[in-house]
């Protein structure tokens, strides 16, 4: 029951299990974990594939070349594919002022080397979704930051970028993903709605789409779920983040449900209803805590919960009283157009439409959302 298999599509960032529990205030918990044994491990825990940043292959072995064919190797050997990859822009001290928006110009020509570096072995490993997460894209003070000079530059990045890939014939698309702050004290492009909007400004706009987290979403007070719901209206749901989050904090990085535990539930109903078929991705930090063996059992809860959450979610749907339910609070209606084929605005006018009665009338919302924890909560179904 509940056991993963590669047909989920499950796949982990390098940077995840092998998060050495270095924070602010304290040292690493964990020793470095080489990429060869988390591809070993997270295949046999039953994962479809792996992301990495660049820097992420050089956790045990510093020479490039080398570090590639191990990896390569270890690949070859599990079968876990490689959907996605990214760039660490955001580790180097150079990188303190941001990479595709940093003020000194030097910086922004050798952050964009370092991403077609990683681009080119993206696509050798077969990788069709490249990530940016613009971690350092951003300011402490108004003062610091001319935010359309800023905007500007983020384009003309993306701009580039996208034009490596069309000129290489990579079949590569580019996933931004949001954050509203951490580690800058406030960070461009902080949620889907300023991503979205961004995407419409690019010269190459329909490369481009989204990478939602979770927690950085719920970090800004947002409804991860409506956020996703409102990616695929987009088309824009290129790839996703899937982690726990308790409200506007630190970003926590929980394992996938440890937070917000209805949101994810509807987000995986979503996920396997709305039309998504990327991978499932995990980005979550095994809790500083946990010793080396506790990291696999933190990678093995992200997939149990995320099943346990599609079963429930498949349940909830079945269910006679649900569906009942959601016709009396008559949630299909939305989908009526409100004007009939060959209607326009003077028909409204002939409406027979009694207000009082409209207005009294309930939606009965209380019993759906009931339904829906006690699904949850594994009394029903
Ligand atoms: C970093 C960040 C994540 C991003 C990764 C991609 S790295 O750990 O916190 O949310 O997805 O660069
Ligand atoms: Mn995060
Ligand atoms: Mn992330």
């Amino acid at each position: 029951m509940y056991s993963p298999t590669p047909e989920d599509r499950f796949t982990f960032g390098l940077w995840t299990v092998g998060w050495q529990a270095r924070d602010p205030f304290g040292d690493a918990t964990r020793a470095a974990l080489d990429p060869v044994e988390s591809v070993r491990r997270l295949a046999e825990l039953g994962a479809y594939g792996v992301t990495f940043h660049d820097d992420d292959l050089l956790a045990v072995e510093p020479d490039r070349e080398r570090a590639i064919a191990n990896f390569k190797r270890a690949l070859a050997e599990t079968g876990l594919k490689v959907p996605m990859a990214t760039t660490n822009l955001f580790t180097h001290p150079v990188f303190k002022d941001g990479a595709f928006t940093s003020n000194d110009r030097d910086i922004r020509r050798y952050a964009l080397r370092k991403v077609i570096r990683n681009i080119d072995l993206a696509a050798e490993l077969g990788a069709t979704t490249y990530v940016c997460w613009g971690g350092r894209e951003g300011a402490e003070s108004e003062a610091a930051k001319d935010i359309r000079a800023a905007l500007d530059r983020y384009k003309e990045g993306l701009d580039l970028l996208c034009q490596y890939v069309v000129d290489k014939g990579y079949d590569i698309r580019f996933a931004i993903e949001p954050k509203p702050n951490e580690p800058r004290g406030d960070i461009l492009l902080p949620t889907i709605g300023h991503a979205l909007a961004f995407i419409n400004e690019l010269e190459h706009s329909e490369r481009v789409g989204l990478n939602p987290e979770v927690g950085h979403e719920q970090m800004a007070g947002m409804n991860f779920a409506h956020g996703i719901a409102q990616a695929l209206w987009h088309g824009k749901l290129f790839h996703i983040d899937l982690n726990g989050q308790h409200g506007p904090k630190y970003d926590q990085d929980l394992i996938f449900g440890h937070g917000d535990v209805k949101n994810a539930f509807f987000l995986v109903d979503l996920l396997e209803h709305g039309g998504y078929d990327g991978p499932r991705h995990f980005d979550y930090k095994p809790l500083r805590t946990e010793d080396a063996a506790d990291v696999w059992d933190s990678a093995a809860a992200n997939m149990r919960t995320y099943l346990i959450l599609k079963e429930k979610a498949a349940a909830f749907r079945a269910d006679p009283e649900v569906q009942e339910a959601l016709a009396n609070s008559r949630v299909t209606e939305l989908a009526q157009p409100t004007l009939a084929p060959g209607e326009t605005y003077e028909d409204l006018a002939r409406d027979d439409f009694d207000l009082d009665k409209a207005a009294e009338r309930g939606f009965h919302f209380t019993r759906l959302n009931q339904l829906a924890l006690e699904h949850i909560l594994g009394v029903r179904g």
